[in-house]
C-alpha cells in the first residue's frame, strides 16, 4: 500500500523540501495551500503534476488552518497515514503586530487539524507531526536547550506555539494519537522567505554587489542563532513519525553564530571583507577590500548595512543554541550541511537571481529590487 501524507504549509520553505522527501520516499502527497489574488506556488512548481493524469503521487487542496470544516473535509478525503503540521504565520516580529490572527492560525489550526483526527475516528490510523520551535524557549534559562528546558515565549507567535506544543502533547496523552512535537531550531535554505534575517542578508547583499540595491537595514545584530539546514531538518521530521513511540524531539545543529557573524561570512562568499564600525543603532558595515569578481559593484568604503530600529522587537530571544543529542541517541538523527557550506549554497542562489537582475536593469526592464524586506 502506499503510504499517503498530508502536509499543510506546503508551499513554504520546509513544505516544499518535506514533500520532495516524500515523493522520493514513494508516498503519495497532498498539500494544503492557501488561495492568493497571485500564484504562491513557486517552491513546489517542480514537483507539480498534472492532475488529469491517472494517478498523480502530489496533489493540492485548497485549504486554510482557520477553517475547521475545510480541514476536516480534506482529513476525510485523504485519509492519511502521516499528517505534517507545517502551516504557520511565521514571522516572530509580524506576530507583534497581528497577534490574534497568528494564536488562530498557529495554536487554533494545529488543535482543528488534531481534533479533526478525533471527529473521523482516525486516532489509530492517522500520525501527527507539529511543528515546534525554539522560539518556544524565550527567555534563556540554560544553554544549551534539551527537552526538558523550561518554555518562556517571548513573542505572540511563540505563545501561539506553545499552546500548539501542549495540545499535541495533550492529544497524545488524552487520545492514544501517535503525535510528536519537533522542536526545530532556526532552519535556513535558499528558500528560505525572504525577510527572516538570513535570506535577507544573503539577497541583499548579492543585489548590493551587482548594483541592484540599496544599502541593507538591520535590527538587532548580537542576536545568537544556532542555523541548520532545512534539508536535513524535514529528513527528522520524518524520521520522527517512523518510531515505535511517539515523543518530542530537538533538533538542532549545537553551534551558535550571531547575526553579525552571519553578515560577514555572507559578504566573504562574495569575495567582501566587512569592516564594522560605530556601535548600537550606530553601527555600520562597510566594504574593507573586494577580491574577485563576484561583487562587481562596491568599492572599498561603501556602507553595505546601517542599523534601523525599525527591525528591533518588543521583545528579543536574546540566545538559542539546541541540544539535539536524544534524536541522535535514538534516531540516529545528525545534521549534514555546515553553516559555512549552507551560506555558500544560499549567496550562490541569490548572486544568479542578481545578476539577472542586474541585466534585466541595464536593458531597463525588470523587477525593483526592494531591499527593504521586513
Ligand atoms: P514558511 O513561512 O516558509 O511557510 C509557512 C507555510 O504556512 C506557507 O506554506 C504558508 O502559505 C502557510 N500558511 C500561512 N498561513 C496559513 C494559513 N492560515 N493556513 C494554511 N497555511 C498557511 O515557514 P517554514 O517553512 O520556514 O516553517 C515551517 C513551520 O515550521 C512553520 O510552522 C514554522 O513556524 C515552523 N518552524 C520553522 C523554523 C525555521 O527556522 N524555518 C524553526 C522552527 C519552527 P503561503 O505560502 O501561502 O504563505
Ligand atoms: P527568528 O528568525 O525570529 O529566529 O524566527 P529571523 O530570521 O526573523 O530572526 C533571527 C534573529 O535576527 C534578528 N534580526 C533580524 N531579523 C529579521 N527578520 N530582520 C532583520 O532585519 C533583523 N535584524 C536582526 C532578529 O531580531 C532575531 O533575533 C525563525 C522563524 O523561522 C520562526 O518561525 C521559527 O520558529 C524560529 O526561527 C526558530
Amino acid at each position: 500500500m502506499v503510504k499517503k501524507a498530508l502536509i499543510t504549509g506546503v508551499t513554504g520553505q520546509d513544505g516544499s523540501y518535506l514533500a520532495e522527501f516524500l515523493l522520493e520516499k514513494g508516498y503519495e502527497v497532498h498539500g494544503i495551500k492557501r488561495r492568493s489574488s497571485s500564484f504562491n506556488t513557486q517552491r513546489v512548481d517542480q514537483i507539480f503534476q498534472d492532475p488529469h493524469e491517472v494517478a498523480p503521487r502530489f496533489l493540492l487542496h485548497y485549504g486554510d488552518l482557520s477553517d475547521a470544516s475545510n480541514l476536516t473535509r480534506i482529513m476525510a478525503e485523504v485519509r492519511p497515514d502521516e499528517v505534517y503540521n507545517l502551516g504557520a504565520q511565521s514571522h516572530v516580529a509580524v506576530s507583534f503586530e497581528a497577534p490574534e490572527y497568528t494564536a488562530d492560525v498557529d495554536g487554533l489550526g494545529t488543535l482543528r487539524l488534531l481534533e479533526a483526527i478525533r471527529f473521523l475516528g482516525l486516532e489509530r490510523v492517522t500520525r501527527f507531526y507539529q511543528a515546534s520551535s525554539s522560539e518556544l524557549y524565550g527567555l534563556v534559562r540554560e544553554v544549551p536547550q534539551t527537552e526538558r528546558t523550561p518554555f518562556h515565549p517571548r513573542s505572540p507567535y511563540a505563545v501561539a506555539k506553545l499552546y500548539a506544543y501542549w495540545i499535541t502533547v495533550n492529544y497524545r496523552e488524552a487520545y492514544g494519537i501517535f503525535a510528536c512535537n519537533g522542536i526545530l531550531f532556526n532552519h535556513e535554505s535558499p528558500r528560505r522567505g525572504e525577510t527572516f534575517v538570513t535570506r535577507k542578508i544573503t539577497r541583499g547583499l548579492a543585489n548590493l554587489a551587482q548594483g541592484v540595491g540599496g544599502c541593507l537595514y538591520l535590527g538587532n545584530l548580537d542576536a545568537l542563532r544556532d542555523w541548520g539546514h532545512a534539508r536535513d531538518y524535514v529528513r527528522m521530521q520524518w524520521l520522527m513519525l517512523q518510531c515505535d513511540a511517539p515523543d518530542d524531539y530537538v533538533i538542532a545543529t549545537g553551534e551558535q553564530h550571531s547575526v553579525r557573524q552571519f553578515l560577514t561570512w555572507a559578504a566573504e562568499e562574495l569575495g567582501i571583507a566587512l569592516e564594522f564600525r560605530g556601535t548600537g543603532l550606530d553601527e555600520v558595515a562597510l566594504v574593507a577590500s573586494v577580491a574577485g569578481d563576484r561583487a562587481p559593484a562596491l568599492r572599498p568604503g561603501d556602507v553595505v548595512m546601517r542599523v534601523d530600529p525599525k527591525y528591533f522587537r518588543p521583545a528579543e530571544v536574546a540566545s538559542l543554541r539546541g541540544d539535539a543529542a536524544k534524536a541522535h541517541r535514538r534516531l540516529g538523527w545528525r545534521p549534514r550541511t555546515g553553516l559555512r557550506e549552507m551560506i555558500a549554497e544560499m549567496v550562490a542562489a541569490d548572486l544568479r537571481a542578481a545578476r539577472q537582475n542586474a541585466l534585466l536593469k541595464r536593458h531597463g526592464l525588470g523587477p525593483a529590487v526592494a531591499q527593504e524586506a521586513r
